[in-house]
This record gives structure tokens, sequence and C-alpha cells, in this order.
């Protein structure tokens, strides 16, 4: 049984560019060769096949055909409102193509591909999929393609379907495999073309070419309405502070378009904590006084937003961690036998170096057992695990207590505790998002049609209306520099953190005092579908001020 939004949202039609209004055999326009973000001579020397390739842009094909073709999908990491729109969109434009040809869907993420789990995606499949939210036509996953083994074992199961290109719908890391791979292909002459689309809802795989990352602006939506009725239901009962942490692994850019949309009195942007080179005591210092001048303000209430990955950019924190990692991997077999948290947290406490073991002790100890807790399969803290906004809140407490007795303060300090981030990944798209996760993939089929490889499908212009989005390709190739990954040097997608002197962050920071001690909160109200275009159509504060 599918909800009467779904039924309606089906009958949704997602705008396209113009330029693929006529079906996927476009006429494509070449820039001038490419090169790299950073480290040029390397990603040449690593990508000597694909590297250098021009920016495609497309213009409107007469309607023609080409020969039919068998493609392969996987949806890879985290969910993000409006994958299954990016699928809609490829096979529409496969379709168009060639009407037949075929679209397989790998289950689980590259682990199908690797594994050969597959299945057809028919057309009876992608209806009852289109405009809603989730991965779950397919499901996603975690694993790296990225050794030989795993690209051979992919060409033997792709051949064995007849496959000859992949479009691999992913984040930074992700493209960065599909880049791998299209390079493999090419190099060895493997008839297999790879094509990117770029998504995740921590809106970091962004850059000059590629606008946003879908799903962002759906996730922020959500978190955004459930932040505005958390600042009202302060705002009613006047006796509560509440703590968010808002998703987003790395990056702050779900906590600052939240902040640009809700105006909560407090917001804490990771890179401007890095940048400063802040402690944990002065972020408490700073979140205490904010409480402080409001209680003087008569107003003992407030909402505060926190990002995910806040820990791993305080740097004394982020060099505790490191030594976490290196010393629970140097010592995986006898931690591995002890039970408790307590005996974990003993173990480490007495091998950490006198600073991290200060910092260590400083910390409540629900979050010391939570730095102790597994690693992902990279050896990473998983930061969506640790209980940041809780930290958080007891510390201010013992702040404001200190302050109390000091004189400082007189007021009443009662705190609750919010994790925004499942809730989001997976709602139904905005129309935003259901128009451009359609027309990345419709263009990822124009890419393929075109024989091209190792390009993300891009759509920009999109603070425009779709009349005016220009669509085409950008090799992968030229968001790359090398970074050093796990003590090796590695081609990687730069990941585009907050800029502190960007737009976005600067309109933040105009009104962060004034939004501070007085209460000026928005309330945006859940996602609208069906209505005026002035609430249906919108686009994220961040992308609005960065193309303002
Ligand atoms: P992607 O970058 O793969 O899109 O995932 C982003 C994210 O939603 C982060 O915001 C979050 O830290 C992480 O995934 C959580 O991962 P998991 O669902 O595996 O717990």
């Amino acid at each position: 049984m599918i909800s009467a939004l779904q039924k309606a949202r089906a009958a949704y039609q997602p705008k396209l560019p113009v330029a693929l209004r006529n079906g996927a055999v476009v006429k494509v326009c070449e820039g001038g060769p490419t090169t790299a973000v950073a480290d040029v001579e390397k990603i040449q020397a690593l990508f000597s096949s694909t590297f250098g390739s021009p920016v495609l842009t497309f213009e409107a094909g007469n309607g023609g055909s080409a020969a039919p073709m068998n493609v392969g999908v996987i949806l890879s990491g985290g969910q993000a409102p409006g994958g299954h729109n990016v699928i809609a969109g490829l096979f529409d434009g496969l379709k168009s193509l060639n009407p037949a040809s075929r679209l397989f869907g790998f289950l689980k993420g590259p682990d199908g591909l690797v594994k050969n789990e597959s299945m057809e995606l028919t057309a009876d499949i992608i209806d009852a999929y289109r405009n809603t939210g989730g991965f779950d036509m397919i499901a996603s996953g975690r694993t790296k393609l990225e050794t030989e083994e795993q690209f051979q074992a992919a060409l033997a199961n792709c051949r064995a379907l007849g496959i000859t290109a992949l479009v691999i719908i992913g984040g930074d890391d992700s493209n960065t495999n599909a880049c791998l791979l299209a390079e493999y292909y090419k190099k060895n002459n493997c008839g297999i073309q790879v094509i990117g689309c770029p998504k995740t809802i921590d809106g970091d795989l962004k850059n000059e070419w590629i606008e946003t990352s879908f799903g962002f602006d759906t996730a922020c939506r959500v978190y955004s309405e459930l932040i505005g009725n958390i600042e009202r239901d302060a705002n009613s009962a006047r006796k509560y502070w509440h703590f968010v942490k808002l998703m987003g692994r790395s990056a702050s850019h779900i906590a600052l378009e939240c902040a640009l949309q809700t105006h909560p009195n407090a917001a804490i942007i990771s890179e401007e904590v890095e940048a400063k080179q802040m402690t944990l005591e002065q972020i408490v210092d700073e979140l205490a006084g904010i409480v402080a001048a409001r209680s003087a303000n008569k107003c003992n209430f407030g909402v505060a937003l926190i990002p995910e990955g806040l820990i791993e950019f305080v740097p004394e924190v982020k060099k505790l961690i490191a030594e976490l990692n290196d010393l629970l991997a140097a010592n995986a077999e006898e931690f591995g036998k002890l039970d408790t948290a307590a005996e974990k947290v003993a173990f480490v406490a007495g091998k950490l170096s006198a600073e991290c073991g200060k910092v260590f002790t400083s910390l409540p100890a629900g979050i010391q057992a939570q730095l102790c807790n597994d690693r992902d399969p990279h050896g990473n803290v998983q930061v969506s695990l640790i209980e940041t906004e809780k930290m958080l809140a007891e510390m201010v407490k013992g702040k404001l207590k200190k302050m109390a007795a000091e004189g400082k303060y007189n007021g009443k300090f009662s705190a609750q505790t919010h994790f925004f981030g499942y809730e989001g990944r997976c709602a139904a798209p905005s129309n935003f998002d259901a128009d451009y996760c359609y027309s990345l993939g419709y263009s990822a089929a124009a890419l393929i049609g075109a024989g091209k490889t190792g390009y993300m499908s891009s759509v920009r212009n999109t603070t425009k209306n779709s009349d005016e989005w220009i669509c085409g390709g950008i090799p992968i190739t030229m968001m790359m520099n090398v970074e050093r990954r796990h003590g090796h040097d590695k081609p990687v997608i730069r990941k585009a953190l907050v800029e502190l002197d960007g737009k976005p962050f600067a309109e933040f920071a105009k009104n962060r005092a004034a939004w501070a001690v007085e209460t000026d909160y928005v309330y945006p109200g859940p996602i609208q579908y069906f209505g005026p275009s002035e609430v249906c159509d919108l686009v994220t504060k961040t992308l609005e001020l960065e193309k303002a």
C-alpha cells in the first residue's frame, strides 16, 4: 500500500533542462582541455588515459536515436533524497536513446557489482519509485571499489550481463573510485564507460562546476522544519535549552544551511573552530555566555545547533582521536578482550600521552566510552555515534554552575538534546531535488550515448528556472588532488568544506550576535510539494547566496 502523498507525487513530471527535452541524443559542445585542482603532475600520471578531457555542455539534439545498450547503476554510500529519480532519469534517457536499451541495478552498492548481485530495472519497477525518497529500489552500501581484483570481478560481471556502461551514484569517495575505474577500463580497452553522479546530504561534493550534491536541499528542509518546531516549542514553554546535533560527517554545510533557515540562538561551524584553533573549553564558554546573556533578558530557553563532525575539528580532540586510533590499532588483540566500557576507558587512559590524556579525562565519562567504541571499516571514529550534543549540554551546565558560584549567572538551565540525521536522508525529494536528480540521471544517459567516460553528470544554473539550466559532463580528474590517507598519498576529489570567506558563512556571521540574544526564530514548516511556486520551488539559502 502507498500513502496518499506517494500516489499523488508519482504523477509529478520532473523538469528537464532544454537540452534534454528532445531526448538524450544531444549536441555535445567541448570546452578546452582541463587540469586538476592541485598536484597536477601526479594526477596526470595516475590518470594518463582520462586526464585533461574537456568540460562538456549539451545542446538539444534533433530527437535521433543510438544503438541499444545495457547499462548498470549503483547507489553508493549514505542515502540521500532523490536517488530514485536519478535512476528514473537515467532509465528514461536510455530509452530515448533506444527503446531496446536495458538498465540493471547492482544491489547493496558496489558489493553487488563485485559479487554479481543485480536485477533488471523494468518500466514497472521504475514507475513505482518515481519521486520517492530512499535507496530501497536497489539498496546502497559502503564497500570501496578500489582494488584491481574488484575492477576485474566487476568487469566479468558486466560482461556477463552485456553491460557497456556503469553509473555510480555517490559522494566524493565513490566518485573518486568511479574515476579510478573509468581510468582502468579505458587504459585496458575494456569497453566499459563509467559515469558518476554527485550525491550526499552533507553538501560537501561541490565546486565551480557541480553547484550542489543532491539530497542536501531536502535533508536540510526536513531538519529545518524540525528545528523550527523545536524553536516554537522552546518559545512556548520557555524552560528548555535544546542542543541539536545535525548530520554531516565532516563539513558543517547542513548546520550552516539550517541556521540560515531557522535563526537559532547559537550554531557552531566546525571549520571556524578549526581556523580559530578553538579548544573545547572555549566552545563551552561561548555557549554558556549566550545562555547567560539570554537569561539576563529573562529568556531561560534557546536552541543551539551542533555539527556532527565537530569533535574532529577541535584541534586538541583531533589529536586525541588520532592517538586513540593508533593506540587501538596497535593493541587490537588486548583491547578486544576487554568487556566493559570502564575497562576500555581505563586501558586507553593509561596508555595515552600526557597531553591527550588530559583532554581525554576532561571529557564526560559517556563520551570517553564512546571514543573507545568500534571504528568504521576505514579505522575512523564513527562520529554519528558520539553524542556531542549531550557532551556540550553537560559541559555548559558545569560552566554555568561555576559562573553562578562567581555571581555571574543566576538563571535556570535545563537541556534537551536531539540528533537529526537519519530522519532526513530518505525523505520524499523536494521539487528541487526531484528535478535536479532526474536531470542528473538523464544527463548521465546523454554522456553514455555520446561515448564518454570518467565524467560526472552536471546540471548548472540551478537557481534559475529550468529553462536556463545548463547540463553536460565534468571530467572527474578536474576535481582531484592528492591527499594523505591512512599513511599513503591518494588521488581524491577535494572535499568542499564551509568557506569562511564565502557568502553563506558571511550572512550567518553578520546575524549571529543578534540571533543569540533576540528570539528571532523562523519556522519554515514542512516541505511543500503542491501549491504556489514560491513555497514549492525553492533553492537552499546556501545556493542562493553562493550564486547571488
Ligand atoms: P555519504 O557521504 O556517503 O552520502 O553519507 C553521509 C552521511 O549521511 C553522514 O552525514 C553521516 O555521518 C554518515 O553518512 C552516516 O553513515 P551511516 O549511515 O553509515 O551510519
